[in-house]
């Protein structure tokens, strides 16, 4: 009874204790709520669409006659029904392009949908998204570029005001507006002049029409550009940038936007918005040129993946349709996506850090398995440098780690890596990198072990996450090359040399030779590393490219561990001529790809 009486006692008192911890104070610079629900949404799709689909160009002039914009199947509940199975949670779409023509019936315009031939000028494209959206349960979102080539206003005082009515009306009649997508792009109007935009009060008026909207524009303020358009996130990726004020100038560096600045004045994630073909607008001759399932899983990695949110765009063709080809393979993606994020091999495991906040189960390791976004791991506000432990119910395989900060308190980490326990009790690395922010999956080895061990090597302030996860992806097998030589000859007993440009791990290397085998090919090397490029250690025996000779193509050689180097050699030890029917030795080898794989 005693024993009883005492241990509700201590619950108690440890229940006080731990009630007493407070949560970690926000660190620098804090995405708002909107900006928070914003990046949950990860994958959202852009729709390019208007005069460009008809005359197939990427920019139009602002000359082109309105009537050309007629599509003879509109269903914009098609496009949401697409977006909405591939699993996207928004669709932007080109209410007005460079061009000038407004996808609706704009009052201060008389360049739009209402001059145009499609429905007699009834229509509006607006309308009709904004209302599929509603039904699919979709954020709908407006992109307006400023830059007008058909306003006669361009280039003079009042086109500011011309433009903000624009905004006031595409803003104010369609309902609630998730994001609004401002390019900065600033070029010359009908009558040759550029315009000086009032970035301030454009952004003003947003905010106004729409309080919640999240603005896009090269560095804010609502989130950036991922600084290029081929949908790659810096592999450091800081959701800080730093901005004036009042969100004019100076003009960011690319890699800045690529990467973001630690420590930056302004929260801005990036978002990466990059096209399912190579243009921006639909062409019947690019049906055959949609991005494979493999680019797309590269893109999503390379997005979703880094801490940013992947924008994809799918143009409307000129039916009004999102063709057949773009959404078969935005399924496929689908699918793939699915198979690959189904199972968390995490599940079942058990946390334990090193350090948890004031010893407080409100703060506990095993939160980062918990699937409520507001629970995390902290550790304590002295503490940035920390480890995890996850131990798994038993062994598992994985070759994806996907860790989140809980950035409503900011992005912290810095540096971290991650370690497999091995079977003799030691543990090995299996990968190391720099940034988390809201979602980061970093991509290690196919790794078969009883636990995982995180190490937050460096953090601004004590870290803060909110998530632990494991995948298993059979589908998508990255590689990421060094150097690439184009189809070079070198003489037999020269070896080849990769430099990574600073100590990094590496998990294998590439090597493949000319076409056909042409100039011989490397049948048996060896391999050695370096982190100066002076003193070399061998990493293994004499080794043999299978079946080179008869088949020269491409090799990947992955080592069965992560190595840690600079530099890596290749040294050629028999190098065969492929050309002559008898295989007979070779003064010289060719090589075309030559490279590490991170
Ligand atoms: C760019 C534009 O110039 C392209 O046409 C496209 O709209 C892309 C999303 O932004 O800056």
């Amino acid at each position: 009874m005693k024993r009883i009486f005492y241990t509700a006692v201590l619950s108690i008192f440890v229940l006080a204790m731990s009630s007493c911890v407070d949560a970690p104070a926000p660190f620098g610079v804090v995405p708002t709520k909107d900006q928070v629900e914003w990046q949950k949404n990860e994958y959202t799709m852009f729709v390019h669409f208007g005069p460009n689909t008809f005359t197939g160009v990427e920019w139009g002039s602002g000359q082109e006659k309105a009537e050309i914009f007629n599509p003879t199947a509109l269903d914009c509940g098609q496009w949401a029904s697409v977006a909405k199975a591939a699993g996207m949670k928004g669709i932007i779409l080109t209410a007005k392009h460079h061009d000038g023509f407004c996808l609706w019936p704009n009052p201060v315009s008389s360049h739009t949908v209402a001059q145009s031939a499609w429905k007699d000028g009834k229509g509006d494209v607006l309308k009709e998204l904004s209302e599929a959206c509603r039904e699919y349960d979709l954020g709908f979102g407006i992109y307006i570029s400023p830059w007008d080539r058909n306003d006669p206003h361009y280039g003079t005082d009042e086109y500011n005001d011309v433009f903000v009515q624009t905004l006031e009306h595409a803003l104010g009649s369609y309902g609630h507006v998730f994001e609004q997508w401002f390019d900065r792009a600033c070029g010359e109007g009908p009558n040759g002049r550029q315009q000086v935009y009032d970035w301030p009060l454009f952004n003003s008026t947003v905010h106004k029409m729409q309080p919640d909207a999240v603005i896009f524009s090269d560095y804010g303020p609502g989130c950036r550009w991922v600084g290029n358009e081929s949908g790659t996130a810096g592999r450091t990726c800081w959701s800080t940038i730093n901005v004036n004020e009042d969100f004019t100038g100076p003009k960011q560096s690319r890699k800045d936007l690529n990467e973001g600045i630690k420590g930056g004045n302004t929260w801005a994630a990036a978002e990466t918005d990059v096209s399912i073909r190579p243009g921006w607008f639909w062409k019947e001759s690019e049906n055959s040129k949609v991005k494979s399932l493999q680019h797309l899983l590269k893109i999503y990695y390379e997005s979703v993946g880094r801490n940013s949110l992947l924008l994809l765009n799918v143009p409307a063709d000129t039916r009004g349709l999102i063709h057949e080809v773009d959404s078969l393979r935005l399924m496929e993606l689908r699918a793939a996506l699915d198979e690959i994020f189904s199972v968390d091999l995490a599940d079942g495991a058990e946390v334990e850090a090193d350090n948890v906040r004031g010893g407080s189960r409100r703060f506990r390791a095993q939160n980062l398995l918990d699937k409520d976004y507001d629970k995390y791991w902290a550790a304590d506000d002295d503490v940035t440098k920390t480890s995890f432990v996850v131990k798994l119910p038993e062994a598992r395989t994985f070759n994806r780690v996907q860790l989140q900060e809980y950035i409503p308190l900011g992005q912290r980490v810095s540096a971290f890596s991650i370690d497999a326990l091995d079977e003799d009790g030691s543990w090995h690395p299996i990968a190391r990198e720099t940034t988390i922010g809201y979602k980061r999956i970093v991509h290690v080895p196919a790794t078969t072990t009883t636990a995982v061990r995180v190490n937050i090597e460096e953090s601004e302030a004590c870290p803060v996450l909110n998530g632990f996860a494991l995948f298993m992806d059979n589908i998508y097998e990255s590689f990421e090359m060094s150097n690439v030589p184009s189809g070079e000859v070198k003489p037999a007993s020269e070896s080849l040399i990769a430099d990574m440009g600073e100590v990094t791990p590496i998990r294998g290397f590439v090597y493949a030779p000319k076409v056909n085998g042409e100039g011989g090919v490397i049948v048996d090397y060896q391999v050695e590393v370096s982190d100066d490029g002076k003193s070399w250690t061998p990493i293994s025996s004499v080794l043999t490219f299978d079946n080179i000779v008869n088949n020269p193509i491409s090799q990947e050689k992955i080592f069965s561990r992560y190595i840690e180097t600079r530099f890596l050699k290749l040294i050629p030890h028999r190098v065969m001529d492929t050309t002559s029917n008898a295989a007979e030795e070779s003064e010289t080898y060719g090589v075309s790809v030559f490279g590490c794989v991170q």
